[in-house]
């Protein structure tokens, strides 16, 4: 089947199929420590590329604009009990396009344009939908950020306390896109009830986590999560919210008919897929990888000099501070990217340096976990960093360690490429 799909597309536009085909061979032959990437497994990627993505199904299982539903809405229903099951939600609306435009449907029954919203400031770990000044959150609403505290490079939930009753917000947003400690969501949840506030989640980043019961769920607490499928959930690309039952009927006209038209129902059914995946007992072995792996990379960094953001993980991300190298996250991220680790330049708290540059580099273990990476590759790819980066340039250790890369990457070959 592969082989057919493969030549049809080579035959049909073979412009299109040799990128494709240096796609793939740039994934197999890179150690991939994008955070909040992944590689998903075969059956989501069949189901991604199957045929309903022809189908038009504007509204909801049993209230569509079209005919012909009838097994696009068994997908969708599916989709939708997995998700509720999976993460113990009351409702489950799984037709967000992205994370940003669950986001944005959230907020837009939630809030009036100029509502005052609290979120993390995206400086310090937070996401561009959570108040940045070039997003439409930053545009639309009037946002208060909140950060880390200085020192310890953690939460600091008094501060966030206390802005929430100086500043009353009608929302305060949890979660974030670079920090790696745990999230306290019912702490959040005493503070927005202290103030008058609603409390939502965007757990995108850390979703597999918590459907492997290994980070608190934000369920319990945030009257609204919202998540991507690709991160650590290992889905397609896509978004979905849960809601408490009250919110059901608006959270879902907010998505469609407020935002979106036809959902993508080929993605509904690898969400589904992916759902069902989440909850198979070595999905919760996995995540349990993913977490050692990044606790071991940290520490491992660390005996490389390397500065770690908060001085370690909870998570599946690791910030690494590369002021006592003194070079950029920008450097940095092309030296690895030059011997084929892929990482992504980041901004560290407090941070001086404008985005395009920055301090940091945000490394995540969910990709490589999936690839069967464990502890004795990440102490390797500790050394390697720990070498590019205090090489200077210098070619000779950079041709060694393009080659230690290969060696690994051929030794774990992507399982949905294999
Ligand atoms: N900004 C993406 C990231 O964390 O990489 C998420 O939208």
């Amino acid at each position: 089947m592969k082989t057919a799909k493969a030549s049809s597309l080579a035959q049909r536009d073979s412009e299109v199929a040799q990128i494709l085909s240096l796609e793939a061979e740039r994934l197999a032959s890179t150690i991939n420590l994008i955070a909040s990437e992944n590689h998903a497994s075969r059956a989501v990627l069949e189901a991604q590329s199957s045929l309903l993505t022809d189908k038009y199904a504007e509204g909801y299982p049993g209230h569509r604009y079209y005919g012909g539903c009838v097994y696009i809405d068994e997908i969708e229903n599916l989709a939708i009990e997995r998700a509720k099951k999976l993460f113990k939600a009351e409702h489950a609306n799984v037709q967000a396009h992205s994370g940003s435009q669950a986001n944005m449907a959230a907020y837009s029954i939630l809030l009036e344009h100029e509502d005052t919203v609290m979120g993390m400031s995206l400086r310090h770990g937070g996401h561009l939908t959570h108040g940045a000044e070039v997003n439409f959150s930053g545009k639309w609403y009037h946002f208060i950020s909140y950060g880390v505290d200085p020192k310890t490079e953690m939460l600091d939930y008094d501060e966030i306390e206390r802005l929430a009753l100086e500043h009353k917000p009608k929302l305060i947003i949890a979660g974030a896109s670079s920090y790696s400690r745990i999230i306290d969501f019912e702490r959040l949840r005493y503070i927005a009830d202290n103030a008058g506030a609603r409390l939502l989640a965007d757990m995108a980043h850390i979703a597999g986590i918590i459907a492997a019961g290994l980070h608190p769920s934000s369920v319990p607490y945030a009257q609204v999560s919202t998540a991507t499928t690709q991160k650590t959930l290992r889905g397609p690309r896509g978004g979905f919210i849960l809601c408490d039952k009250e919110l059901a009927p608006t959270i879902d006209s907010a998505v469609f008919p407020g935002m979106q038209g036809g959902p993508s129902m080929h993605i509904i059914a690898a969400k589904a897929v992916c759902f069902f995946e989440a909850m198979q007992p070595e999905f919760v072995d996995y995540q349990k990888s993913v977490l050692k792996n990044a606790r071991v990379l940290a520490s491992e960094l660390q005996r490389q000099g390397l500065r770690i953001v908060s001085g370690g993980t909870d998570n599946h991300l690791v910030l690494v501070a590369l002021s006592l190298q003194g070079i950029s996250g920008k450097v940095a991220e092309e030296a690895l990217g030059a011997v084929g680790i892929s990482v992504n330049r980041n901004a560290i708290p407090f941070d001086p340096k404008p985005p395009k540059i920055t301090s940091g580099i945000r490394l995540g273990t969910p990709a490589v976990t999936t690839r069967g990476f464990d502890t004795e590759e990440m102490k390797r790819i500790a050394a390697l960093i720990g070498k590019v980066l205090s090489s200077s340039g210098d070619k000779r250790v950079q041709e060694q360690a393009r080659q230690e890369v290969r060696e690994m990457c051929q030794q774990f070959p992507i399982p949905g490429l294999a």
